[in-house]
């Protein structure tokens, strides 16, 4: 079982800008966990989500709904969702004590496309702490079509480390909605999350001026650290990556039983 020692199940939070696949993935991913007999619980964190599709054993919506915090305090849409996290913040210790009342192998937690919201906001970073306790990381959402173009792909790269210094947690990158790309494309992106010397080549050949002169400072800046985003290809249409997605919890928080332990032998995970 992952987290052998813990009451409570470790906590992995699906993060990445809006409409970048979390929702999907979370839904995909507990679909899929039925089959290799592992049990998912699901989470959703997003007030502002329409529907979901999977089977949330907490969602935050019972607790406030993003209509109701329009209507009280006349906002729009982004203020209320911002008075939103931080009303569930609030409410941190109740919602960490009915979360740790569950019990199931692992954790998965949807959470709302505004990344800035939910990493930059004091609020928000306390709730993931009080959430994930000791066992918690991030699973971070590179969208695919802004991940073509060499400026695109960095500028996913500085975010995804930024959300891993805000939140301090160890963090996985993957490449959402992998079957939307061409092979050659995805080859070419993966090619870049393995090696930085090769995507600031294309950074030079895509056109120049400003922007592209700050990416490729950026990019030196994190080759010096040695920090390759080292993407993994996910796709919750076809369901190609879910085993890596469980490989990397298994990694972090500890073994599987046995029965499970065949499919993940062949797959590597390495701590970006
Ligand atoms: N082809 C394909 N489409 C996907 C995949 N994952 C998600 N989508 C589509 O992408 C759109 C956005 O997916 P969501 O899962 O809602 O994305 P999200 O990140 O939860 O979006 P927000 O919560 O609004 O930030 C939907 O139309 C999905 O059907 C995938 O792996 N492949
Ligand atoms: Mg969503």
């Amino acid at each position: 079982m992952v987290g052998l020692d813990s009451s409570s199940p470790p906590v992995i939070f699906v993060v990445g800008t809006a409409g970048a696949g979390k929702s999907s993935l979370v839904t995909s991913f507990q679909r899929w966990s039925r089959f290799i007999e592992t049990e998912v619980i699901a989470i959703n964190l997003d007030p502002g989500a329409e529907r979901v599709h999977y089977d949330a054993e907490f969602d935050v919506r019972d607790l406030i709904s993003l209509t109701e915090v329009m209507n009280e305090y006349d906002l729009g849409p982004n203020g209320a969702q911002i008075l939103a996290a931080d009303l569930v913040a609030a409410q941190a210790m109740e919602v960490a004590d009915e979360l740790h009342a569950l019990s199931g192998e692992l954790m998965v937690v949807d959470t709302p496309g505004q990344v800035e919201l939910f990493a930059f906001r004091e609020a928000s970073s306390h709730l993931i702490e009080v959430l994930g306790q000791d066992q918690a990381a991030i699973i971070y959402l590179f969208d695919p079509m802004l991940s073509r173009s060499p400026s695109g792909f960095v500028s996913q790269m500085l975010l995804s480390s930024i959300v891993e210094f805000r939140l301090g947690l160890p963090t996985k990158n993957f490449l959402s909605k992998a079957d939307l790309l061409e092979e050659e494309e995805l080859e070419k992106i993966l090619e870049w999350s393995e090696r930085l010397e090769i995507l600031e080549l294309a950074l030079y050949d895509e056109a120049g001026g400003q922007r592209t002169e700050f990416a490729i400072n950026q990019l030196r800046m994190m080759q010096q650290f040695s920090q390759t985003p080292g993407l993994t290809p996910l796709s919750s249409e076809t369901e190609d990556g879910m085993a890596d997605v469980m490989t990397f919890a298994q990694a972090l928080f500890g073994g599987m039983s046995d029965a499970r332990d065949g499919f993940a032998q062949d797959i590597e995970y390495e701590r970006n």
